[in-house]
């Protein structure tokens, strides 16, 4: 099986470096926006692309992932919100089961049917513990989830659920507010996911400031994710892109 996006996941970590991963939704762009996300995020060195969401209505996903192959090395990694986002021509994807939920179809159930074609289509499969958390108001992700978020305040269920995900195996730990969530994920949550576990920590969701991310990062995220944001204001990426560069973490032995 593939490893290199994942064995880059864990050296930047072990590192203690912080990678930032801009979020495109193949709804919200065309070929000339994607143009200009790429060459910003070439030039404020973005880590990762990651490609998809909750809900993609369009269907020049592949088109989209093609294009930013093209143009940039910049890995690009499918985040996909159903398993009509698996894509080829992508270098990895984020294969996400809901251990924040309750919802069997999200935690094995769209898996076991897909399983055939997602291993066919010979991308760097990253089994990872996905974890909705309350961002202050309903998500696409909530919504379509069909299960309840983490409350926010709930430091310890976080805790819990991301100790569970990494002993069942999963390679990464991803807690998310959702897209465009009020409230981005606290502090205080993130420190206390990522003392108890080990694999990488990926936080995304209502983050639109670079202030945010930095503290993110300094609380034990390693990887942060912005889309929302980025697509009202481009100049954000380098902003946050070096903020969260500038973050250095306790170097693990
Ligand atoms: C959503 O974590 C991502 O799944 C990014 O969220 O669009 O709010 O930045 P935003």
């Amino acid at each position: 099986m593939k490893q290199a996006i994942y064995q880059q996941f864990r050296d930047q970590k072990k590192g203690g470096k912080k990678s930032f991963a801009v979020l495109i939704d193949p709804d919200k762009v065309d070929a000339t926006s994607i143009a200009d996300l790429v060459a910003l995020g070439v030039a404020a060195k973005v880590d990762y692309f990651f490609v998809g969401g909750s809900l993609v209505i369009s269907s020049h996903l592949d088109e989209c992932i093609q294009q930013i192959k093209a143009s940039c090395t910049i890995p690009v990694v499918l985040f996909p919100g159903s398993p009509s986002q698996v894509c080829g021509s992508a270098d990895a994807l984020l294969y996400l089961s809901l251990i924040s939920g309750r919802n069997p179809e999200l935690l094995i159930g769209q898996h076991v049917i897909s399983a055939p074609f997602v291993k066919q289509s010979g991308l760097e499969i990253i089994p990872t513990g996905y974890m909705v958390i309350d961002g202050g108001a309903p998500t696409t992700v909530s919504y379509i989830s069909n299960a309840a978020p983490i409350p926010a305040d709930k430091s310890e269920i976080a805790m819990c659920t991301a100790m569970a995900g990494e002993m069942l195996g999963m390679k990464l730990i991803y807690m998310d507010a959702g897209s465009g969530a009020k409230r981005a994920i606290s502090e205080q949550m993130i420190e206390k996911v990522s003392r108890h576990i080990e694999i990488p920590l990926i936080v995304g969701g209502g983050i639109t400031v670079p202030e945010k991310a930095y503290l993110n990062c300094k609380a034990g995220a390693d990887i942060i994710v912005v889309g929302n944001a980025i697509e009202k204001d481009l100049t954000l990426i380098k902003e946050i892109s070096d903020a969260v560069h500038s973050v250095a973490s306790k170097v693990l032995g």
